[in-house]
């Protein structure tokens, strides 16, 4: 296995574990994650996730080492691994936390951008690093990087390769907070526990939609929200969000979807 997997209560911590070698990504840790993130969605008790790196890198993109005197066709080939990946993140109905704990380049920076909510070290740096290698950026990081950032930046972090440090990857909205090393592992936690207790099939929902409004035009939109919020309205989550609200007390999500 290139991945550890553990329970927490309401969540699951999957840790990219080939430290050695910066966490870089093998057609094994693409079928490991895969195979990891199947199992928590058919956990009942899973209602998040939180993804991380072990040792001082998050992930250093594609393995090198295995690319070496491959030819084109089959490095191009390597992506049919990555890519479902890719998918089954965006379309996986729970919230994904990444805690970016190091360097996060490559492949590996956009593993990181494929998230629902991006945490990350203030050490830790994010590198675009594909023109390095004659190569272009890849794993969604053509059509994350314009959406998160602007056409302006997009262009220069994927031409230049250039690091850019957490901090300046909040203040652009490419993640969504940076703390101190010491503190990104128990915040990123917090986050995936606080997750854990919310409206799940809600949160599933506004993920869909949220995905949705990447690609498609206001009108489609509000009736794609109309549909998606019907079926939030269904849920007993719901029904208990608006008790507690009138009882004026926090309510207790279960993430049932009936
Ligand atoms: C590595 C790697 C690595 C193997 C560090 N592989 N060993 C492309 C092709 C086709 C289909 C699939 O998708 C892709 C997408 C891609 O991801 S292409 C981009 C691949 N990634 C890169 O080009 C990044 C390569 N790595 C680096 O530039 C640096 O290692 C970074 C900036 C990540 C970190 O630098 P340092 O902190 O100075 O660490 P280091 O370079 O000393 O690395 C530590 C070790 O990890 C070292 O091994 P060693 O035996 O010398 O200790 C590296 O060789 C190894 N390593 N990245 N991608």
């Amino acid at each position: 296995m290139t991945i550890l997997v553990e329970n927490h209560p309401g969540y699951r911590v999957i840790t990219l574990n080939r430290p050695s070698r910066l966490n870089a990504l093998t057609v094994e840790t693409a079928a490991d994650l895969r195979a990891a993130l199947n199992e928590a969605e058919t956990d009942e008790t899973c209602r998040a996730i939180l993804l991380t790196g072990a040792g001082r890198g998050f992930c250093a993109g594609q393995d090198l080492t295995a690319i070496v005197d491959k030819p084109a066709a089959e490095i191009g080939h390597l992506l049919d691994h990555y890519n479902p990946l890719i998918r089954q993140m965006r379309a996986l109905p729970l919230p994904i936390v990444c805690a970016v704990n190091g360097v996060a380049a490559g492949a590996g920076a956009n593993l990181a951008l494929a998230c629902d909510i991006v945490l990350a070290a203030q050490s830790a740096t994010f590198v675009q690093a594909f023109a390095r290698i004659g190569l272009i950026p890849d794993c969604g990081g053509t059509w994350f990087l314009p959406r998160l950032v602007g056409a302006a930046r997009a262009r220069a972090l994927a031409m230049l390769a250039d690091p850019v440090s957490a901090q300046q990857a909040a203040d652009w909205g490419l993640i969504w907070q940076t703390f101190p090393d010491d503190r990104l592992m128990p915040e990123a936690h917090a986050l995936a526990a606080r997750l854990a207790t919310q409206a799940t099939l809600a949160l599933a929902l506004t993920k869909q939609a949220l995905n949705a409004a990447e690609a498609g035009e206001l009108d489609a939109q509000l009736d794609l929200e109309r549909n998606l919020q019907a079926e939030a309205a269904a849920t007993p989550d719901h029904a208990e969000g608006l008790q507690a609200f009138l009882a004026k007390r926090p309510a207790r999500f279960t993430g049932r979807k009936s």
